[in-house]
């Protein structure tokens, strides 16, 4: 079985080095992971590719610790260069994230291979177009934002007069309906976001701060899960 079939985005944390409040990667990673936290992917646009690398075997020491090296994915923002050193260096990277804007999908694949995890953000704008139009048979999972605007990255889903363009729930829901791959839903999303975010039929949803911002990052994590699956249910 390759991480593709086990592949769980309904618990997506995201994180670097700037957005844990001072605290190791690796210690956050620890408690969400303990409080049911499904997906792991390394994201930093401020730290270098060594230490992007060390945050990877972090988390990934993390991931072994807790047993679940096969059902928790562990996968790299962006930087398939960090991707393919951190597997040079023996770290289990199961995979990658890229926007439209980024490495193409098909060259991430051919260089992490068919058992890798390639996930896709499509402009926010053009999901719709995306889906219906677009080889998605390369593509594992679908990046869908920002929910709301947040801080963590100011620029995400800005139009080209400078506006920021949110998701709608309907919106959500549609793009659910019509997407032959799972969606994550993030972008400033909180607790309370959780039980309409789940309503709409979207496959999980990934967040920064709600988790790495927090004062105790296993509560809001336990909070978040909990929420999901009891709105699931
Ligand atoms: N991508 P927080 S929003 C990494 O909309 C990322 O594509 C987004 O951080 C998108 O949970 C975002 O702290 C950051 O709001 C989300």
């Amino acid at each position: 079985m390759s991480m593709r079939d086990n592949l769980d985005i309904s618990a997506y944390l995201v994180l670097g080095p700037e957005n844990t409040l001072g605290r190791p990667v690796g210690d956050v990673v620890r408690q969400a992971l303990e409080a049911g936290f499904t997906c792991v992917q390394i994201r930093s646009k401020v730290v270098d590719a060594r230490d992007l690398i060390e945050c990877a075997r972090a988390a990934a020491d993390e991931i072994a610790r807790a047993g679940k090296q096969e059902s928790v994915a562990l996968l790299i923002d962006d930087r398939l260069d960090v991707a393919l050193a951190a597997r040079d260096a023996g770290i289990k990277v199961d995979g990658i994230h890229v926007g439209q804007s980024d490495i193409p999908v098909e060259v991430c694949r051919k260089y992490l291979g068919e058992d890798a995890v390639v996930g896709l953000s499509a402009r926010a704008h053009e999901m719709r177009d995306y889906i219906q139009t677009a080889d998605m048979s390369q593509v594992d999972y679908l990046g869908v934002g920002p929910l709301h605007e947040t801080d963590t990255k100011p620029d995400c889903g800005k139009d080209i007069d400078g506006s920021i363009i949110t998701r709608s729930l309907e919106e959500l829901a549609d793009l659910a309906a019509i997407s032959p791959k799972p969606i994550v839903v993030g972008g400033g999303v909180k607790i309370l976001d959780i039980p309409a975010l789940a309503k709409t039929g979207v496959d999980g949803f990934f967040v920064v701060s709600a988790v790495c911002g927090a004062q105790d990052p296993h509560k809001a994590a336990k909070d978040l899960v909990d929420t999901w699956e009891k709105a699931r249910n």
